[in-house]
């Protein structure tokens, strides 16, 4: 994982582009003018095969870094022409395919905030009730045991009191590979793992509704991911669900008093923080360089003033092309 400095602004796409692609350039004539001696002893296909993928490399990530900044520039120009944030935006359709120079790059944006912030179950230091029963309805959704948010609510919370199913250090201490409770926030979705009862399959099936985002947030009811939509209320019918969800698509809420003024008359608003906008988006960005295929994947934070930040950003090999196919 790669963290960003706050200073690392959003910078023209294009300008940063053609310097990666010009340092590409330099890089490559230096590997090739120090390699030489290399070249003889490795054998030339080889030689020739570590070229091209330290091109592709560099080209990749000089790409990456402009689909990147593409995203940030989208959510600022996105803030300037409105105070909402609905799937019907430009932020949210999908980048199409771009060819860049040997390669190609798609990007996507989702709002972190269409899903479940993991981190709300303690808000202020301590377990929230409303959202526990949020993640509750969402665990039995899946088909997984209401128990994890407990487990979930004593990893985030400070002290090393246990929860009626939860775990704490002495759980976690007695394990053949000892460790703590972290006793704070998770950074990513993915540390769910370390917590006792979040096996594999268990993070797989939550992955598309959940998000861990650095504070406590509001559910986006703009674009929520109808699972979470549906776990929001006590006692919202599926057809009630679907109701509201099919009206979003043509006329998303304007504000929070108009959401409710929509609601069914005997269906009682959701108990946890909403909101019609987000600060938190997720941005994927595929790319394609030779026999590298490369996926990104970050955090960026849009803040009421200010600049949008990239919190965090990492990379994944997805697929490497065997080493037969093309230099033989
Ligand atoms: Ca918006
Ligand atoms: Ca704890």
């Amino acid at each position: 994982m790669i963290r960003q400095s706050p200073s690392n602004r959003v910078r023209t796409p294009w300008s940063r582009t053609q310097t990666g692609v010009a340092m590409v350039t330099a890089l490559l004539i230096v590997a090739i003018a120090t390699s030489a001696a290399a070249f003889i002893s490795l054998g030339q296909q080889v030689w020739l095969r570590q070229a091209q993928n330290l091109f592709d490399a560099a080209q990749a990530k000089a790409v990456r870094s402009g689909a990147l900044d593409w995203a940030a520039i989208i959510l600022a120009e996105d803030a300037k022409d409105n105070t909402t944030d609905d799937l019907t935006q430009l932020w949210a359709q999908p980048l199409p395919p771009l060819p860049a120079e040997g390669g190609l790059v798609t990007g996507r944006i989702i709002d972190a905030q269409s899903r479940f912030n993991l981190n709300n179950v303690v808000r202020n230091g301590n377990p929230s009730t409303e959202d526990i029963a949020v993640l509750q309805r969402l665990l039995d959704a899946q088909d997984l045991p209401r128990e994890l948010a407990d487990t979930l609510v004593d990893w985030l919370d400070a002290d090393s009191q246990t929860q009626p199913n939860g775990a704490e250090d002495i759980d976690y201490l007695s394990t053949e590979q000892p460790y703590r409770a972290a006793n704070q926030r998770l950074q990513t979705v993915q540390e769910l793992r370390l917590i006792k009862g979040f096996d594999a399959k268990a993070v797989d099936l939550l992955r598309p509704f959940v998000t861990a985002l650095p504070q406590a947030t509001a559910i986006n009811i703009n674009t929520a991911e109808p699972v979470v939509f549906g776990a929001m209320f006590v006692d919202l019918s599926l057809s009630e669900a679907e109701d509201l969800l099919a009206q979003r698509k043509e006329n998303p809420f304007k504000d929070t008093s108009e959401f409710k003024a929509r609601l069914p008359p005997d269906v009682a608003p959701p108990q946890v923080p909403y909101d019609v906008k987000s600060a938190y988006f997720e941005v994927t960005i595929d790319s394609l360089f030779g026999r590298l295929q490369r996926r990104t994947q970050a955090l960026l934070h849009r803040p009421a003033k200010g600049s949008v930040q990239v919190l965090w950003q990492q990379q994944q090999l997805l697929i490497t092309a065997s080493d037969d196919d093309d230099t033989g």
